[in-house]
């Protein structure tokens, strides 16, 4: 016997939700990462898991989509709107902060800001475009919380700009639509849940620090949203809409789970 098997059993009530959650990203990751898909679970396995027959790639692709718009659908239900993501002291913000993207910094799109609009339609009643003039008359709110990244780090910043919330009362957005799309300078692409959207902490931020956000961290606008992992805070957005139909995501269509809560 193994020291592990004198291990008394885990008892099921000292499981937190968001251990939960969190081994259910990392199952994921396994799982659509087709390299690590192969490695870890084979198509007979999947298939006694799915109760189908799978016989080729695509059936395994659209097993493994099924699971993750089920997880969307879990996840969903969990979100607790008042719910809020812990914050922490200006002493503990990660200097430096890392940099991210699916390009190397020094390619980080550079912005012309007197060219710069938010662009904003969709189901909305008021689609004129925002200047960044115009945005910082809006109340603005700060944040120093945690920023997880997937591939497998963290670090702790601090981000001010407008509750989106707010944003969304600004242009008569429909409340009742079901997402909230971004599109990004830079070929990048995400979208919320409306909950998430209307989360306290979900902010377009203008600010990392005290000051406007550097090209590096998403000049002159990014999503902050301290409620999801760091792909779903699109940086460098040029464009804002609301819609029913689900939007994706540049991570997200290539098998991230969409929803993707922390
Ligand atoms: N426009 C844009 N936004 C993006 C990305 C990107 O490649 N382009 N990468 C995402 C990912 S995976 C992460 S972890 C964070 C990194 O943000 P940071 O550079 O501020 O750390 O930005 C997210 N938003
Ligand atoms: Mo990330």
């Amino acid at each position: 016997m193994s020291r592990e098997d004198d291990k008394p059993p885990r008892k099921p009530e000292g499981i937190r939700l968001t251990d939960h959650r969190t081994a259910l990203v990392k199952l994921e990751r396994r799982l659509f990462l087709r390299s690590s898909l192969k490695a870890t679970l084979s198509v007979g396995a999947l298939s006694m898991l799915s109760g189908c027959d799978l016989q080729d790639n695509d059936q395994v692709d659209k097993v493994l989509w099924a699971m993750s718009r089920w997880n969307d659908r879990v996840q969903a239900a969990l979100f607790r709107s008042d719910k809020l993501a812990p914050t922490y002291a200006a002493s503990q913000i990660t200097n430096p902060f890392p940099f991210n993207a699916f390009y190397d910094e020094v390619n980080a799109p550079d912005i012309d800001i007197a060219d710069w609009r938010l662009e904003v339609s969709g189901m909305v009643s008021d689609k004129k475009p925002w200047t960044i003039e115009r945005l910082r008359t809006l109340p603005q709110a700060a944040q120093i919380t945690r920023h997880i990244c997937i591939e497998g780090w963290s670090a702790i910043g601090q981000w001010s700009g407008i509750p989106l919330r707010t944003f969304l009362q600004a242009i008569g957005a429909d409340m009742t639509a079901k997402y909230v799309g971004f599109k990004c300078a830079d070929r990048y692409y995400s979208s919320l849940d409306m909950p998430t959207a209307l989360h306290p902490q979900t902010i377009l931020a203008l600010d990392f620090g005290n000051e406007a956000l550097p090209t590096s961290y998403g000049f002159p606008l990014k999503v902050r949203v301290p409620t999801k992992l760091g792909f779903k805070n699109p940086k460098h957005v040029v464009a804002l809409y609301v819609t029913n139909q689900n939007p994706g995501g540049y991570w997200e269509d290539q098998g991230y789970n969409w929803f993707s809560g922390v």
